[in-house]
């Protein structure tokens, strides 16, 4: 496959080249593409170097694939440019979510909706990716009702500026500040821009995006999303109403039978998932799995994964690998 990986030089497209790598992704010809200002500039892949190039110049070279990660307003512009030279986008930005032509794909989920003709394919959100990996299979099985999620999410979901931010106010020195108010010590119950209904655009996308994924508006999804001092990896903590009963014990099979969820839940030996062993990894880790006394039908869950890996990179490395297995690039 001829691929490029547009926002190489980013914090997602950075694991993005090492998630190809290591899963030893079927590249015949490598394009690394970002910004003018990082034209020429070399970056590795396996032992090889590259020199990136402009947006203009990948899209003459007609890639197969094109893995975009370079934000929204460089995919609208650019992704359709792509895809009208016959190459296949898969895209990490929110730009294409929500369009009704576009199709929001979890390889475990939904992979098979996927047709040839599927030209720009949209990466749904890392909140978003963690939290239907751990609820598609429950939903399944007993039919959800309503879901009230909390967030406690990674600074490295906001970049480069903001992983920095929390570095300089470790280390105790002023730098440029990603965040209007520090984030060392503190909690933001702000992730992404505020709208107009007073929630921001992070917790409307958890709210939207699992009701597409899941190609099913039955149930809803409320949601606040906070920014923490961590950077390994997004947390969430779960409520689920759903519309019949269930087991506890077969709860905690079905998750652990649901290839890329991993149960981590053992209040004797203090087991639970957390950001700093999610770090890195590519699977979506669930514990402190227990019944709302509160209500019937209810379960509680803490669920945890790697924003950058499965919330992102892994995600649409995923996609692609799905395209090439069966024959759709
Ligand atoms: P560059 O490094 O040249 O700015 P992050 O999410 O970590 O900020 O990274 C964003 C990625 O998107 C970087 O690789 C960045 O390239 C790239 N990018 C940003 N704006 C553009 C653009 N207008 N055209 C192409 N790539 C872009
Ligand atoms: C965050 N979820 O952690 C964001 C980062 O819509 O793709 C990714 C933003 C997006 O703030």
């Amino acid at each position: 496959m001829k691929v490029a990986v547009v926002g190489a030089t980013g914090m997602v497209g950075e694991v993005m080249l090492k998630v190809l790598a290591e899963r030893n992704f079927p590249i015949s010809e490598l394009l690394l593409v970002a910004s003018e200002r990082s034209i020429g500039k070399k970056l590795s892949y396996k032992d090889n170097e590259y020199a990136i190039i402009g947006l203009a110049d990948a899209v003459a070279a007609k890639p197969d694939i094109a893995i975009f990660s370079a934000g929204g307003d460089t995919s609208l512009e650019w992704a359709p440019k792509f895809a009208a030279a016959g190459t296949t986008v898969v895209d990490n930005s929110s730009a294409w979510r929500m369009d009704p032509d576009k199709k929001l794909v979890v390889p475990e989920i939904n992979a098979d909706t996927l047709t040839v003709d599927d030209k720009i394919i949209a990466n749904p959100n890392c909140s978003t990716i963690q939290l239907v990996m751990a609820l598609a299979p429950l939903h399944k099985k007993y039919q959800m009702k309503r879901v009230i999620i909390s967030t406690y999410q990674s600074v490295s979901g906001t970049g480069v500026k903001a992983v920095q931010q929390l570095e300089n106010e470790i280390a105790g020195v002023s730098g440029e500040m990603a965040y209007p108010y520090p984030i060392g010590r503190n909690a933001l119950p702000h992730c992404d821009v505020f709208l107009e209904n007073g929630y921001t655009k992070e917790e409307m996308k958890l709210a939207r995006e699992p009701q597409k994924i899941l190609d099913d508006r039955s149930f809803s999804i409320s949601a606040t999303a906070v920014r923490i001092p961590t950077a390994g990896g997004h947390s969430e903590s779960v409520n689920v109403e759903f519309n019949n009963d269930f087991d506890l014990k077969e709860v905690r099979k079905i998750l652990n039978d649901t290839p890329g969820v991993t149960v981590q839940d053992n209040p004797d030996t203090n087991t639970y998932p957390m950001p700093i062993y999610a770090h890195d990894k590519d699977e979506v880790f669930v514990g402190r799995i227990r019944r709302d006394e509160t209500q019937r039908n209810t379960l509680n869950m803490w669920i945890v994964a790697d924003n950058l890996r499965k919330g992102a990179a892994t995600n649409a490395v995923q996609i692609a690998e799905y395209l090439v297995a069966k024959g759709l690039v």
